[in-house]
Formats: C-alpha cells, structure tokens, sequence
C-alpha cells in the first residue's frame, strides 16, 4: 500500500501518512483508548525493587525563600534575543522559545519583547496617568488612585505584527518555532476598562479617536479608534497575577486585544482624545503595509487567524519512528479558534486536530493530535478556521494577495519537514 493511503489495519487513522482520531485527546478518551493500546511504550519494564535512593533523597532539601526561580535544570529555556537596532542598546525584539512550553499561558519571563527605545525604569510613586483632549474634565491618575478602579482579568494574546517575517524571504529560513513566529504570547490581563475611565473624563460628543504615548525615550504614540476603546480595551496592571514586568510596560499599559502588538502602548503616560487619527510616525512611515497597486494600507488592526505546530518543530529531533503527539497553538484576532486541521502528508489530506480546554476568545488555543510516524518523509502542517469562518491561508495565497513588498501580518500555513534522518525543518511547499 502506498504510505499516502489510508492504512486499513489501523482503525484510528483519519488521514494521510499516519495521523490518528482526534478522541485520543478528549474527555475520557485516554481511558477507552489508553496510550498503551496505541502502543506508545517509552517506559521500561520495572524490576521487582524500587529505583535507587537519589542524593537528594538523603539530605534536606534547599530552604524556602521569598521569590521563586524554576529549576536550574531548566535554565537553557530562554527568550531568543535578537540583536539590538543599530547605535542603540534597547531597541529591538526578543521572542517566545514556542516549542519549550506548553499549555495556552507564556510564563512572563519568557514573554517576547519589542521596545523601540529600550525599557524605562520607572518609579510608580511618581508616574502619572493623563486623559486630556476632547474631553469634558481632562483627568491625571497616580498609579494609587489607579489602583481603587474595579478590575477585570482576561487571558488573551499579544502578537506582533511583525511576528513570522522571516517566512517572508524568498527561501524558508532555517530556525526553530520560536525563533521564527515567537513574537506571540499569551497571559492573563488584569486591569482596568480603559471605558470606565473614558466616560470619567466625559467624552465629547466630537470625539472618534485617541492617541495613545509611552513614557520610553520612544514615546511611542498610536491612534486607536474611540469604539475599540470603549469595546474591550484594557488598562492593564496585571500579568498573570503580578505586577506587569518592566518589559511589558511597568507599571501599566494599553492593551488592545487581538490587535497588532504596536498598538497596545507600554509604560502609557498619555491619552488624548481627537475627532481623527494623529498620524504619527508609527502609524505611518510603520506598521503600513505597500501593496502591488502602490497604495498602503494602513491601521490594519486585528491579527489574522493563525496557528503553528509547536511539536515537532523547526530544529527538534525525532526520536525514530512510532507514536508522537503533534502539539500546536492557533489564535484569530476576530475571536475564538473554531477548529483546527492537521496535515502529516503537505496538504494532500487533513482531519480534525483536538482543541485542549480553556479555548478563549483572542486567547491561544492549544491543539493536539496523535500520529503514528511510520519515519518516511512527511511534511505537516496545521490550518486554523475561526468563529467568523476565516481560514488560515497557504504562504502562496497570502502572497498572491498581498504581495511581496508587505511587511506585517503574515499568518499563513507553517509547514514542518520531518526528514528520514529525524531532522525537522521549516519548508515551502
Ligand atoms: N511605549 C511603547 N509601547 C510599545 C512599544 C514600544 O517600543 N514602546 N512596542 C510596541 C510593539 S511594536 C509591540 S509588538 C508590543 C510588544 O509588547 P511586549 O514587549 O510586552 O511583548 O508593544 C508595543 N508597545
Ligand atoms: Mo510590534
């Protein structure tokens, strides 16, 4: 039988090359279908007597302490930091390791960064929080009178739109998950309705827009559009429970949910309402898109529907032959994920991968899927629909429709080479 054909004597198979029913990851499916029913033997057979008694089983263990680190063992799970922009320091990206983690939340110590002039060491005692401009009663907030507002906590991505550019280059670039569309991650927000706020001040009835400036050497300034702000943009104090790191944005920020990283302004001093967009630098000479007919797009705001196998992975080793989990995340920036699909052969058959619970509105959504390598070639690839019905398009599409000349949302199929030599690596196809 061709390897292409749907293998008859493994009920399981769903499509092409070895991919297996999504029920292996959901509710109770673990139990009908054990991982040792699938034949996913990695443990060796016990002896009679317990493991050996390890050193640390014979002294007392380290003391507890006031902040917590991970295990040292894990010290080579790091940010890819990228080289500093010419004659600065600061100014640059640093992005997620994708495929070392799992679950949907991105540890804040590894939450990739993108600062136009470095991070700010700012005092809390002493920043301030203005809302001026067409306003009835323009307002400045400490941070303690911040602090007295009702929260919200929402678990949502951050991405940049300049995320995955390197699958812009004529040749697939070598490089890992991370290294490639790590300029995504994913916390939990927590913070204040910037809406409350807005309607403290009194909006004027001639207002439409706002800028918004950080407090970095930068002062990165965006508009946003008055009903986004009023919708579900958060001041955010919060990043998984604690304060926000200094690199995103100590000690507040805009966020902007689902739309492109730019435009969720760190370290946020300034507010100001407007009847139109300022049109500032970065919204401008930045952050806009040349199309083929020669004009620009800009304010191109919400993040496309997206996802990436996170495992395996660009640089991973396959480890011969037999039973694998392929693992991803999928996020849209119009709202949930509804579905993801798996290919194990290019493109030629998918099936249904499982969506692992929480699955959260402009949230990473994890997906899983079992396949059975047989160690042929293969090439996989996943393709994300959300709840609007947008699909994930190929490269060649987006290409097509976009051009070559874009530099920002690039959110087609990411396509993993599995080679016979267990290598895997990034490929067009
Ligand atoms: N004040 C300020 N806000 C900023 C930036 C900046 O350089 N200065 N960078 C923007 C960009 S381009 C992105 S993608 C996100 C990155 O947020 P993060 O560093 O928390 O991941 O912040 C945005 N907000
Ligand atoms: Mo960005």
């Amino acid at each position: 039988m061709a390897k292409n054909d749907l293998n008859q004597a493994d009920p399981e198979q769903v499509a092409g090359n070895g991919l297996l029913h999504r029920r292996v990851f959901l509710g109770g499916g673990a139990a009908l279908l054990g991982a040792g029913a699938l034949g996913l033997m990695t443990a060796r057979p016990a002896v009679a007597a317990p493991p050996d008694i390890a050193d640390w089983m014979r002294a007392p263990g380290a003391p507890l302490s006031g902040h917590g680190q991970r295990s040292r063992f894990e010290d080579s799970v790091q940010r890819y930091v990228g080289p500093p922009a010419g004659g600065t320091t600061g100014a640059g990206s640093s992005r997620t390791p994708l495929e070392k983690l799992s679950g949907i939340i991105t540890p804040s110590s590894l939450h990739f960064e993108r600062h136009h002039s470095g991070i700010p060491d700012i005092d809390p005692g002493q920043h301030q929080l203005l809302i001026h401009g067409l306003v009835e009663r323009p307002l400045i907030f400490s941070m303690e009178a911040l602090h007295r507002y009702p929260m919200v906590s929402r678990i949502q991505f951050l991405e940049c739109s300049g995320n995955s550019r390197p699958n812009l280059s004529a040749q697939a670039p070598a490089g890992s998950c991370g290294e490639i569309h790590g300029m995504v991650s994913c916390s939990e927000w927590t913070g204040i309705p910037l809406g409350v706020l807005l309607e403290e001040a009194g909006v004027a009835p001639q207002s439409r827009w706002l800028l918004a400036e950080g407090a970095d050497a930068a002062a990165m300034t965006r508009s946003v559009p008055l009903d986004k702000a009023m919708d579900d943009a958060l001041i955010a104090l919060y990043q998984n429970g604690e304060a926000l790191r200094p690199e995103q944005g100590y000690p507040l920020r805009l966020f902007l949910p689902g739309w492109e990283g730019n435009i969720s302004v760190k370290w946020l001093r300034r507010i100001k309402l407007t009847s139109g967009p300022t049109m500032t630098r970065d919204e401008t000479s930045k952050y806009t898109d040349l199309l083929p007919s020669g004009k620009s797009l800009m304010f191109t705001f919400p993040m496309g529907v997206k996802s990436v196998i996170t495992s395996p992975s660009g640089g991973l080793t396959m480890q011969g032959p037999g039973l694998y989990e392929i693992s991803g995340i999928a996020w849209s920036g119009a709202g949930s994920v509804r579905r993801v699909e798996v290919s194990a052969d290019g493109g030629r058959s998918w099936a249904e991968a499982a969506l692992s619970e929480p699955v959260l509105s402009k949230a990473l959504t994890r997906f899983r899927m079992a396949w059975r390598w047989d160690g042929g070639p293969a090439v996989l690839m996943s393709r994300a629909i959300d709840e609007t019905g947008a699909v994930q398009p190929t490269r060649d599409a987006l290409l097509a429709e976009k051009g070559s000349q874009v530099s920002y949302h690039y959110h087609a199929i990411q396509n993993w080479q599995v080679a016979e030599n267990n290598e895997v690596s990034n490929v067009y196809v």
